[in-house]
């Protein structure tokens, strides 16, 4: 599980542990350092990555180990796939925010650095060790971006001029770090082109939740829930607005669609792939999103789950480039033809996210919430206490 530090990976890392399944979790805490960097923390507390695995082992029985290191670091990736010897891996570990990746020109170079040449260095290690496993890579909705026609899951027939072919579908992503996503899957793709490799993209929409089976057994298993303008994701962040009676920070017109789904789904989807893997040498793509919302629907849906009276910021300007009136209808049946059973966004799910923030509501910083990075600039107005070198936060 790399990357089973993050919001995404650590719960991933305890629900297939407690699935039977024989789990090694690598990170080398960059998430954590952005905290430091951008002068915001968790909502929810959470503990050492050690601290976290010893729980585990105390409430449950079993054992997850533990890798630190940098994807970028060759030998360390090398190293532990050799030690550990998976039978698949799971890659969450890039960094994942798009107005991270668009402060300025050091974050842009410094997330196509992590998230490409991490990524490459396992596809060379994988090739290298091992080409039987099974590579099961997060990959993002955003990397198809919003065209006017249907989004289909990975490829798409194109005829032209007479001729027809499957091709990969038409990439138009809206950030520096959705378009390390795109370079991903293009090397993802020849790479099982060309040494036989076997893996899974699993294109993710926005996930939204904190809670999972088994992070509920002990506090100390928590994992992150992220609000500030960076690292937040919008229906994470329109929970912990309306809990303080903050506005809601809809930008523009609000009517961005994208495809959402519940942390538990995560979760489910991601063991599907591993226990289906795909085939030696091929390179699938699955939409893992569940249901598809307007960024003011899901302001209308906030509203309507909360006892308190909420208002929505109107007029706030959208400080990204991006469609703001435009045409979504993605496919998603793969991973529901495998037996997902989705989570999906009621009332009562929003409430139940409005119950956890009310509990840490004391640790909500109102300062990290306005949006700070604009696209249209090249360099932020935002002013961080360092910026990273273009490789930074390597191997501990
Ligand atoms: P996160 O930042 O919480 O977790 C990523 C983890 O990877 C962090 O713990 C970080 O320290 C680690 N990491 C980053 N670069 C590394 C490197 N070079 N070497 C070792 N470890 C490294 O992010 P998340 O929200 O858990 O997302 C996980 C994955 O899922 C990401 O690839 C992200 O792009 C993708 N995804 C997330 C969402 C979402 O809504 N959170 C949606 C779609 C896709
Ligand atoms: N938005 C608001 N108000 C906010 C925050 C966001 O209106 O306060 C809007 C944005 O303008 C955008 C949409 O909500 O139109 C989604 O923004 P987001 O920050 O929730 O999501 P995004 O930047 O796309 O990135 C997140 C994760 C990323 C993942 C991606 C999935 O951080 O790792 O890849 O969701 S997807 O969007 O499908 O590409």
């Amino acid at each position: 599980m790399l990357g089973g530090d993050g919001y995404l990976g650590w719960p991933t890392a305890l629900y297939l542990s407690r699935r039977g399944h024989d789990v090694g979790v690598v990170d080398n805490f960059a998430r954590r350092q952005y905290d430091l960097e951008m002068g915001v923390d968790s909502l929810v507390p959470i503990r050492t990555l050690q601290q976290r695995v010893r729980t585990w082992e105390q409430v449950s029985g079993l054992q997850v180990d533990s890798f630190i290191g940098d994807l970028t670091d060759e030998t360390f990736v090398q190293d532990t796939i050799r030690r550990f010897e998976p039978e698949a891996i799971v890659h969450f570990a890039e960094q994942r925010s798009a107005p991270y990746s668009m402060i300025d020109r050091k974050h842009a170079v410094y997330t196509q650095v992590n998230n490409v040449v991490g990524t490459l260095n396992l596809l060379y290690a994988i090739a290298e060790t091992d080409p039987s496993i099974h590579l099961v890579k997060l990959g993002t909705m955003g990397e198809y971006g919003t065209p006017n026609i249907d989004i289909e899951e990975g490829f798409i027939e194109i005829t032209h001029k007479g001729r027809t072919d499957v091709m990969p579908y038409p990439k138009q992503p809206g950030s520096f770090y959705h378009l390390s996503k795109v370079h991903d899957s293009h090397n993802i793709m020849f790479a099982c082109r060309i040494w036989g490799i076997r893996a899974t993209d699993l294109n993710q929409g926005i996930v939204y939740g904190q809670a999972t089976e088994e992070t509920l057994l002990h506090p100390d298993l928590a994992t992150r829930f992220d609000y500030d303008g960076v690292f937040g994701t919008v229906l994470n962040r329109f929970c912990v607005q309306s809990v303080i009676g903050h506005p809601l920070t809809v930008y523009g017109s609000g009517n961005q669609t994208r495809g959402m789904l519940d942390i538990r789904d995560t979760l489910a989807c991601v063991e599907l792939a591993v226990t289906n893997p795909a085939d030696v040498g091929e390179y699938r793509v699955f939409n893992q999103f569940t249901e598809s919302f307007s960024v003011r629907d899901m302001a209308a849906m906030v509203r309507q789950a909360s006892v308190k009276p909420v208002e929505i910021a109107e007029g706030l300007e959208n400080p990204r480039v991006e469609h703001e009136e435009h045409y979504f209808h993605a496919s998603n049946t793969k991973l529901l033809d495998l037996g997902l059973e989705p989570h999906l966004l009621t009332k009562s799910v929003i409430k139940g996210m409005l119950t956890l923030i009310e509990r840490h509501r004391e640790r909500v910083d109102v300062d990290a919430i306005a949006p700070t990075v604009q696209w249209r600039s090249s360099a932020s107005t935002r002013k961080t206490a360092s910026t990273p070198s273009d490789t930074s936060f390597r191997a501990v």
